[in-house]
């Protein structure tokens, strides 16, 4: 064996353990080291079954996807895991497979080459693989629909989503359910069926249905994915691949996997979400704070402010099971943020996310107040007033002399300068940015704004507790907008632009929906509330360039009233149910504003609307990466994924930027300069980068190097 695998022996039994930490990947070394201990146990005489397990938190979590990137670039061929899975399945003597933790992508193919299958009943099994751009690729589309049928094959390979061992066991995927002690369980289950002869999944076909039967699953399969997964390539491959197992012979029906896996594998899609499974956990790390940074505790947090904003972080944190004092000036304003509450949770219930008891246990989480009183010993508060920086300091002045030493002091603004709030403290070691996006108890997004003068203890026990509240944390800078809002206002300014020069506002909408945005920004706009832009851009109206164009018809709906979804108009007009249509009146004004100001109309490509959008967020993102107000790019594709519906298959922003190749991306932005002036003035990193031929993924890897 290897010291990937060890192997001892419980009487007649053999135990193989996948020791290979962290999740004990099928990393080169595992699958060998399995295989040449079925293979001795099949020639020792006194052994008469194995037992599979692995070591640590976790079966097997799947094949090593950091070894993708040496297929994809030829560095490895594909070694498939085919053979060996065969081999074990061809055993003689029983293998017993004892899942605890995740048995996912080519963990649950092993476990399926196994002649039975064990588990803890917390563990989970899947085939996440779509949600890499890949399908599975040892077997697992031929053997799952062979062991659970085909629909829930479909479902489960297309989908990507896990089921429960309990599930797995109703199904027959799992045998038997296991409490207590997994490895002794195993071994005594093992011995039980040890004289029965094996039984091989690719040998079984009793589930795989009538060819009228599957006709209907992959059809609706297939409609079902074009709707809910548009675009992506993966879950149609998988169920081209399920189909093959219901059409071919299993050998056969396996090369259809293998070929339709590669095609997956060295797509852009599948290379942009695998660069996404590293980023988010790349973001966690912070260079000048080490993991072992001792974390503060937050077992008791307050909020100040019950508006939608404070309400949706109050349920965020009583949603982890932390009891939360919340705020606000007067009785009518609680009353109202602690309804808004009550009708967001009715909402989750009615759409079976919580059961109401559920719901009642959160509620008595949340002990609403009108003074500071009850501050005194929250581990935490978290500031959500009105958007303006007087109320903010003020409140910040007030938290300062309620709340113990050593309390966290965070701000959910948007926008305004963190260390200049700071400043209304006598502790801004303890201050920092939590900018939870809208709606709070949904948006996985958390910004972690790091002051001046934030402690690390505090980062890293925000950036830990991020995790506790099932949000996503990146640390970001402190520069106007931070780096998400920083970068949404030259989008949304193309996007305005590009409607005073003749563009339809739902043309533009469109194209980035077609792009593949969760909404076009104009849209998006829309639902936060035009005003609240139009508010920020008031207060910051003196720092505009002189004689630098700045988009105007925001603002000038706003001075008509039209705010958005909130006053049925703005952009859109909008009915009772606030489905949109079109409003013809915007577009009368708009031209007239624009003949106004002299700006000539034309027609207006799709692709010239998403270059103008994608690149002016590239462009910002390269100026906040070499500002240092993001540690990486790759941070800033999680924003932007996160926080602001880009889409996951085209890996962020920056991502998308280096799969369209740095050059070409410059070069057009220099193009856009030479029509429309400073505002593409190309940033200094993404110019030398360009030159230098090189992508802002290799300078993370340079700057991580550095660091
Ligand atoms: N390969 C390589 N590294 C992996 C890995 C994997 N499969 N899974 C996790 N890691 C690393 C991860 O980057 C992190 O590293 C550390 O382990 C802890 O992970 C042939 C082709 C299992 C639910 O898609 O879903 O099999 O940041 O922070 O929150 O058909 O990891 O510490 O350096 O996520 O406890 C299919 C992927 C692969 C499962 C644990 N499998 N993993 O979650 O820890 S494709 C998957 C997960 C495949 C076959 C195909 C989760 C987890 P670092 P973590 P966690």
């Amino acid at each position: 064996m290897n010291n990937l695998v060890r192997v001892s022996t419980n009487d007649d039994v053999t135990v193989i353990t996948i020791d290979n930490p962290p999740v004990n990947a099928l990393s080169p070394g595992v699958p060998e080291g399995i295989l040449a201990a079925i293979d001795q146990m099949n020639q020792d005489p006194a052994i008469k079954a194995a037992v599979v397990i692995g070591a640590g938190r976790t079966f097997v979590a799947g094949a090593d996807i950091k070894e993708f990137g040496k297929m994809t670039s030829g560095v490895r061929s594909r070694g498939s895991l085919l053979p060996l899975l065969l081999r074990i399945e061809d055993s003689r003597k029983p293998v017993v497979m004892a899942i605890h933790g995740s048995a996912f992508g080519g963990g649950l193919e092993l476990a399926m080459a196994g002649h039975n299958r064990v588990a803890s009943p917390s563990a989970q099994v899947g085939q996440p693989e779509v949600n890499l751009g890949i399908i599975p690729g040892a077997g697992g589309t031929q053997r799952l629909p062979r062991l659970i049928g085909v629909a829930k094959a479909v479902e489960m390979c297309a989908g990507g989503k896990p089921v429960s061992a309990r599930e797995a066991a109703s199904l027959g995927l799992i045998d038997q359910l296991i409490e207590g002690d997994l490895a002794a369980g195993a071994v005594a289950f093992a011995r039980s069926i040890a004289e029965s002869p094996v039984s091989k999944t690719r040998d079984r076909s009793e589930k795989l249905g009538s060819a009228a039967e599957c006709a209907a699953i992959f059809a609706t399969a297939r409609d079902s994915v074009r709707k809910k997964q548009r675009a992506l390539l993966a879950p149609l491959a998988a169920i081209d691949a399920v189909e093959a197992a219901t059409q071919l012979p299993f050998e056969e029906g396996c090369q259809t996997e293998a070929r339709l896996f590669t095609e997956c594998l060295f797509s852009d899609q599948s290379k942009a979400l695998i660069h996404v499974f590293f980023s988010e956990r790349e973001v966690a790390k912070i260079p000048d704070v080490p993991k072992e940074t001792p974390a503060l505790p937050v077992n008791r947090v307050a909020v100040v402010g019950s508006g939608t904003m404070g309400g949706g972080i109050a349920m965020v944190f009583v949603n982890a099971g932390i009891p939360v004092v919340l705020k606000d000036v007067d009785q009518a304003a609680l009353e109202m943020g602690l309804n808004r509450i009550k009708r967001n949770y009715a909402t989750s219930v009615q759409r079976g996310r919580f059961t109401q008891s559920y719901v009642d246990e959160r509620l008595e989480l949340i002990k609403p107040v009108l003074s500071y009183d009850a501050f005194s010993d929250v581990d935490m508060a978290v500031e959500a007033v009105f958007e303006g920086m007087a109320p903010k300091k003020t409140v910040f002045a007030e938290l300062d002399s309620a709340c113990r030493p050593g309390a966290i002091l965070a701000s959910n603004t948007s926008t305004l300068n963190i260390d200049e709030i700071a400043g209304a403290t006598s502790r801004p070691e303890s201050v920092l940015g939590t900018h939870f996006f809208s709606p709070a108890n949904v948006m996985r997004l958390l910004e972690i704004v790091r002051g001046k003068k934030t402690s690390k203890e505090v980062i890293a026990t925000c950036m830990q507790m991020s995790k506790k509240l099932g949000k996503i944390g990146v640390l970001v800078g402190n520069c106007r907008g931070f780096v998400g809002n920083r970068m949404f206002g030259p989008y949304r300014r193309e996007a305005q632009f590009l409607v005073e020069e003749g563009a339809d506002v739902a043309a533009v909408d469109e194209a980035l929906v077609e792009f593949g945005n969760a909404m076009g920004p104009l849209a998006t706009g829309d639902l936060a509330g035009l005003d609240v832009g139009w508010r920020i851009r008031k207060e910051y109206r003196h720092l505009e360039k002189p004689g630098v164009r700045q988009p105007f018809a925001e603002d000038r709906l706003c001075e008509l009233g039209r705010y958005g979804q909130k006053t049925m108009k703005g952009w859109y007009q909008y009915d009772e149910n606030r489905r949109a249509s079109a409003d013809p009146e915007v577009t009368t004004l708009v031209r007239k504003w624009s003949a106004e100001a002299g700006i000539p109309q034309r027609q207006i490509s799709a692709s010239e609307i998403v270059d103008r959008c994608i690149y002016a967020l590239v462009n910002e993102g390269a100026r906040i990466l070499e500002e240092g107000y993001a540690l990486r790019a790759a941070d800033i594709d999680i924003i932007y994924l996160n926080g602001y519906g880009f889409p996951p298959y085209r890996g962020g922003p920056m991502w998308h930027a280096d799969t369209v190749g740095l050059p070409k991306v410059y070069q057009r932005i220099c193009e856009l300069q030479l029509q429309h002036g400073e505002l593409w003035t190309p940033a200094p990193l993404l110019k030398r980068l360009a030159e230098e031929g090189k992508t802002f993924a290799e300078y993370d890897k340079q700057q991580l190097a550095a660091a």
